[in-house]
């Protein structure tokens, strides 16, 4: 196996990975393997470290999403054809282990999960995550302070998702190549504003006003996801935008409604306490610095 450690991620992952034996993800019978901390470095020498090898059966049926189950002529590391094989993290090492030489290794180190679990790429899943924030404001439109802290206090549109049933940002896959762009505004329009499910003439308004604002992001994340669906194979990478709606009176005023795979939607007070899904929390911190805002 592989023996260098993925050196670009600020520190260990915990969501995908945990000390003792723990389920795969909710409602899954699948078992990780535990991983103590300090063993989660590939370079870190575990002879007897021998995880099941999972992939969800939808998965192995190979949807359109999917890669097939032999690596043979995947390019990873690379732009292959239409899939981006290439991390944000740097170069990641192929295994060299008989029986499973060749698949990527895991940037961030151990899971306790061969496999590629319910994630339908080996290595790196694209994702893009949309930040629409806004300020919070009383009922005569005044920005609320909090007053231990001074700080004007942001909200952003936060998600249920409907798989894990866990606030989060409404982010989601990058097709093929897709510009992330593209992924951005419709990933928060279906999710946010339910535009799959809206008359045409009101899908127009709402893609003008969604169109304008997203036009002026601000990149705030690139990289690794802390996602509970990683493996030692295959894991989430993302870029995320922060998109702020200053005045309040474009986006900011919009009636939002859940749609695709998220069951709930609400603007959401940004502070420390939040508990989201992933490494959302961490992207929803630098948003709340970019705009010196309560944290
Ligand atoms: C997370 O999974 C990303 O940050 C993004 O929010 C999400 C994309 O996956 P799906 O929502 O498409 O399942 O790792």
């Amino acid at each position: 196996m592989a023996r260098r450690a993925g050196n670009m991620l600020a520190r260990l992952h915990t969501n995908c990975r945990k000390a003792n034996p723990v389920p795969y993800i909710r409602d899954d019978d699948q078992m990780r393997c535990g991983v103590p901390d300090e063993k989660v470095p590939w370079h870190v020498p575990w002879s007897s470290y021998d995880p099941e090898d999972y992939t969800m059966k939808h998965v192995l049926s190979q949807p359109v999403w999917a890669d097939p189950v032999s690596l043979g002529g995947l390019k990873f590391n690379s732009l292959d054809g239409k899939v981006d094989r290439r991390s944000h993290t740097g170069v990641y090492e192929l295994d060299s282990d008989e029986g499973t030489a060749g698949r990527p290794l895991n940037p961030a180190g151990r899971t306790g999960l061969k496999g590629r679990g319910t994630l339908g790429k080996w290595g790196p899943n694209h994702a893009a995550d949309p930040i629409v924030t806004r300020w919070k404001r009383d009922e005569s439109g005044n920005i609320v302070i909090n007053p231990n802290s001074s700080k004007q206090i942001l909200q952003f549109v936060a998600i249920v998702r409907r798989d894990h049933g866990v606030w989060a940002i409404p982010g989601g896959m990058i097709d093929a190549g897709e510009n992330v762009n593209v992924t951005l505004r419709r990933e928060f329009s279906e999710e946010a504003m339910n535009t799959l499910e809206l008359e045409p003439g009101k899908v127009l308004e709402v893609s003008k006003q969604v169109d304008e604002l997203f036009a002026h992001g601000i990149e705030v994340y690139r990289g690794y996801v802390d996602d509970p669906r990683n493996t030692d194979n295959a894991w989430m990478e993302t870029i995320a935008y922060n998109f702020h709606d200053d005045s309040g009176v474009s986006v900011g005023a919009f009636t939002l409604n859940a749609g695709d795979d998220a069951i709930g939607v609400k603007w959401t007070d940004i502070n420390k306490d939040l508990k989201l899904f992933a490494s959302h929390s961490d992207f929803i911190k630098k948003v709340a610095e970019l705009h010196n805002a309560d944290w």
